[in-house]
């Protein structure tokens, strides 16, 4: 900080006895304060700013603001060293005593936080000063900008943002199926003109990908493509042999003349496609695999059937089943939850091998006392029995309603079924087979004290439909506690997949 000018002889009276010049005195003093109240550095670095800002031209407003400040700076030292003139006069020797000094010295102190406090306030003026001058210039410009020429959306697509003055952006959008190229977006500049270029939106072609196989042609169409195929091939993506026609093609289509180069010495060199073999005569015929490998079970090449191609063959499936992309097994449609049945209301769809099933479990109609209610779709529970009605106590409690698809001929044995209770209140389980349909391939046996086992004991080719009714009793000390039937309801496909 500066030091004011300097003072009558009065102040180096005051402070001989500390041995310091009244300047060196006034300077630690300054220091001290300085490093007391650290605010004081920063009024100083922002009354810079403002002298900055006024120096600059067009900023008229800023220049009335920093000239108080200013003023306020230079006069510090001079009220310090008023402080000073106001000092209580001395005794005896024109020295003061140490309790004179002292008070002077909370003096000074008082004057400079009341300066301190002061020029901080005078600061906050001057920035809140500069704030509004830097509001107030931003609005001008903002309001001086011309609107840009009105922008419409792509075809096929649609503008976002409505504010057409500078500043502002518009954005593009494309419909689905369609990709925008172009700008983005586009912003008004301060010329009145937009930035970037005018975009448009492009169909997206779904037949870049190439879907359609085996020289399929593919159309696109607005977010789907089609395929149209060559003869002998189907599906979606032409990827289907139409065994109708492969077939009935005559063996001319199954031999080519094969590929031939002269070498180096003047000789032939002929050879033929990959799937052809050279026969005698120089013709390449086609290696008939499905002939070759289909025929043997150990060297089978297709789950299902084979059909031959020239220069290679291909694997196919029965209806309700999809060519895996292994190209030689098939897998089950599901179209229960692919919403493909056709199951009327009040039935529910079973996915079974090869198709699907409609089912409706109904519950026993009422016999005597005794009657039942559905609890769920696949549930019936026995309603209260009669007061001493003991048909109706020793009939099922539940009946619960359970489809199994199953594979023609699987292996054997196997378990198919398996049944508990979560509420066990006997001390032991009864497991039998109460009735059913093609009960020779099957049987129960217990798993272990609360689980019985509907076990196949011999090969089912299909396509079959077996039904096993299930018994589980309940008994404590041999009495009868309850009952619970299981109807079983085995779909065997008419294929071993
Ligand atoms: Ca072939
Ligand atoms: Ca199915």
């Amino acid at each position: 900080m500066e030091i004011g000018p300097k003072l009558p002889g009065q102040r180096e009276t005051v402070l001989c006895k500390l041995g310091r010049t009244p300047e060196a005195a006034l300077t630690e003093e300054s220091r001290a304060g300085k490093d007391r109240q650290p605010l004081r550095p920063r009024a100083g670095r922002s009354a810079g700013q403002g002298s900055r800002v006024a120096r600059s031209p067009g900023a008229s407003p800023s220049s009335c603001v920093a000239r108080p400040l200013g003023t306020m700076l230079l006069e510090l030292p001079i009220l310090v060293a008023l402080g000073l003139l106001q000092l209580p006069p001395s005794h005896g020797q024109g020295c003061l005593s140490k309790r004179q000094l002292l008070t002077a010295i909370r003096q000074m102190q008082k004057l400079l936080s009341t300066q301190e406090a002061a020029q901080l306030q005078a600061v906050r003026n001057l920035k809140k000063q500069l704030t509004a001058l830097q509001s107030s210039v931003h609005k001008q410009a903002t309001h001086s900008n011309e609107s840009c020429p009105h922008l419409a959306g792509p075809a096929n697509g649609r503008r976002l943002g409505k504010k057409m003055t500078a500043g502002h952006e518009v954005h593009f959008l494309c419909d689905a199926g369609f990709r925008l190229v172009g700008s983005e977006s586009r912003q008004c500049q301060d010329n009145g003109s937009w930035s970037g270029h005018q975009p448009f939106c492009k169909s997206i072609d779904d037949c870049a990908s190439q879907p359609c196989a085996n020289g399929g042609t593919c159309v696109d169409h607005v977010q789907r493509y089609t395929c149209l195929c060559l003869r002998g091939w189907t599906g979606g993506d032409c990827r289907s042999p139409d065994p109708s026609y492969w077939v009935s093609l005559n063996n001319s289509s199954f031999s080519r003349q094969p590929r031939c180069a002269e070498n180096g010495q003047g000789a032939r060199q002929c050879s033929c496609d990959a799937g052809f073999q050279m026969r005698p005569g120089g013709l390449c015929q086609d290696v008939d695999e499905c002939q070759l490998f289909q025929l043997n079970h150990q060297t089978r090449i297709c789950v299902h059937s084979c059909i031959n191609l020239p220069g290679s063959y291909r694997c196919t499936c029965p209806p309700g089943y999809l060519l895996n992309p292994d190209q030689n097994t098939c897998e089950d449609v599901d179209e229960c939850s692919d919403h493909q049945h056709n199951c009327s209301r009040g039935e529910l769809c079973v996915n079974v091998f090869g198709g699907f099933q409609c089912v409706r479990p109904e519950c026993p109609r009422p016999r005597h006392d005794t009657s039942y209610m559905k609890t769920s779709a696949f549930q019936c529970e026995r309603n209260p029995c009669p007061v001493g009605s003991r048909s109706c106590r020793q009939s099922a409690n539940s009946i619960s309603f359970h489809y199994l698809p199953l594979q023609s001929n699987r292996t054997v044995p196997r378990v198919l079924f398996k049944m508990s209770t979560t509420r066990f209140l006997g001390d032991s389980l009864r497991f039998a087979i109460a009735g059913g349909r093609g009960l020779a391939a099957f049987t129960v046996q217990r798993s272990d004290r609360h689980t019985g086992e509907l076990v196949m004991t011999s090969p089912v080719p299909g396509p079959a439909t077996l039904e096993v009714e299930l018994e589980m009793s309940e008994l404590s000390r041999k009495v009868l506690l309850g009952k619970h039937i299981f109807r079983i309801t085995v779909f065997v496909s008419p294929y071993e997949f």
